[in-house]
């Protein structure tokens, strides 16, 4: 994309966003308490989930811009567990809406999380925390009364980088030098280059339209040539732009054109090559645009082609946008058009594939660092939510964690990594001393989350 283009038109098509899903609620370590029981059974219910933060592209939005402005965003924490086995309550979700194409990318590990391309799909960029299991899940035979139970899980936080691919309502579609630069200049705040040679433009340029009460986004693509569609010229890579547009505006040029062409012959190629790139560009909605009408027989031509256009059933349009003729009015019809193209996208969101889940490759690993003479920090998404989930105040919950973390390789990847009994060793907030267990005498029956 054209950088200076895109610093003068006010158009912001990136933003960098903090999402943090809401924390879970801790389990509750209660006992049964009734008037005649002494002394009853675990009865810790457990903590609520936290909500989860998706992004969703919403077909009614063009621009980042709000994205801009307001940069930390989180979901609702899930409730504490209680006594008498009542669950909290999970966290509400927290919904960010964005354009229908934008890009997502993870800011640290560089991976893609989503390209929602479909009005309505949706994406969690950051998880809700899991609540803490209340203290019933943790007896076993041998121990019928556990007084400890999980903290809630905090919610997964992470910058995302959000980009608007070139995805405008409707692209300027034509042959070089028709003036398409020219009018996205004149209706927008892009600032393209114009001149008066073909291929002037070699990146697509954005634009945004005010219309109103709404906004629409033109794009601007380099001209097409006969054969553009076999990759003459600039060829296939500005057709795939064009694919993405809901409406074509066609521009043709009235004066005559470089070479003294004819329009509806110009018309007649433009149409050819939509066509062969993709069956169904040729049936995508069009409004054809007659530039240039300020200029010698411009006035005639027009003439000609209107009433092609009519015989055809196409909409037409003369304007110059040298002048300004004819823009208003042009304007007024294509805004009106963006929106309904908008809106029969909106109704068909049963398309819209099944929620996808980001889960960054890092998630699984467990990971060793020296951090130098007998410390070690041990990595993993999952081995330092455990260690963050437990209650490190309760002796009982601290052994189950010890197990735990072996059954998931911790203690075999430090001893690979040359950790020796008495070293340090952190995981997430909580440095242990690294010791070899005895032989394994836990009682079996227990879930690994
Ligand atoms: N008289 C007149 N000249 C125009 C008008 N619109 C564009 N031009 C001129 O036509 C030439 C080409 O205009 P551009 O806007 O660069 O054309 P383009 O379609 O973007 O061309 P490519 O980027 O090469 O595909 C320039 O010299 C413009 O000044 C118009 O309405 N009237
Ligand atoms: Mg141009």
């Amino acid at each position: 994309m054209d950088r200076t283009a895109r610093n003068e038109s006010a158009f912001v098509d990136e933003a960098r966003i903090h999402v943090r899903g809401g924390d879970g609620g801790a389990g509750s370590a209660a006992f049964r308490r009734e008037a005649h029981v002494p002394k009853g059974g675990p009865a810790g219910g457990d903590g609520g989930k936290g909500g989860d933060v998706v992004l969703e592209a919403d077909p009614a939005l063009s621009t980042l811009l709000e994205y801009s402005y307001k940069r930390h965003y989180r979901a609702e924490r899930g409730t504490h567990g209680k006594g008498g086995n009542r669950d909290g309550a999970d966290g509400a979700d927290l919904i960010l809406r964005v354009p229908v194409g934008t890009v997502v990318r993870d800011e640290e590990t560089g991976e893609t999380i989503a390209d929602l391309s479909q009005p309505g799909q949706r994406v969690v960029v950051a998880r809700g925390g899991r609540g803490g299991r209340g203290n019933t899940h943790f007896v076993t035979p041998t121990r019928r009364a556990p007084t400890f139970a999980e903290l809630g899980e905090p919610g997964e936080e992470r910058w995302i980088a959000l980009e608007l691919k070139l995805l405008a309502d409707a692209a300027l579609v034509g042959l070089p030098s028709v003036g398409k630069s020219s009018i996205i200049a004149r209706i927008s705040a892009a600032r393209p280059k114009i001149a008066d040679y073909p291929f002037t433009t070699l990146v697509p340029n954005l634009g945004v339209v005010d219309a109103g009460e709404s906004s629409f986004v033109v794009a601007d693509v380099p001209g097409l040539i006969e054969g553009a569609s076999q990759g003459a010229g600039l060829g296939h890579a500005f057709l795939r732009h064009i694919e993405r547009s809901a409406l074509i505006l066609h521009v043709v040029d009235l004066s005559g054109g470089y070479e003294g062409r004819d329009p509806l012959a110009d018309i007649a190629v433009i149409d050819r090559e939509l066509s062969a790139h993709a069956a169904e560009l040729a049936e995508r909605p069009q409004v054809v645009v007659g530039n240039k009408l300020d200029l010698p027989g411009a006035a005639e031509r027009s003439q000609r082609v209107e009433a092609w256009c009519r015989e055809a059933g196409r909409p037409y349009f003369a304007i110059s946008a040298a002048t300004g003729e004819g823009i208003p009015e042009m304007l007024r019809d294509v805004a009106s058009r963006v929106r309904r193209l908008r809106e029969s996208a909106a109704e068909r969101p049963d398309e819209a594939p099944a929620m996808f889940v980001y889960e960054p490759a890092s998630e699984r690993v467990v990971d060793v660092v020296r951090l130098g003479p007998g410390e070690f920090r041990v990595r993993g998404g999952r081995i330092e939510r455990m260690v963050i989930m437990t209650d490190m105040a309760n002796d009982e919950a601290v052994a189950y964690l010890q197990r735990r973390l072996q059954r998931a390789g911790v203690e075999e990847a430090l001893r690979k990594a040359g950790a020796e009994p008495g070293d340090t060793v952190h995981i997430g907030p909580v440095s242990f001393e690294f010791e070899v267990p005895a032989q394994d005498a836990s009682p079996g029956g227990e879930d690994d989350g």
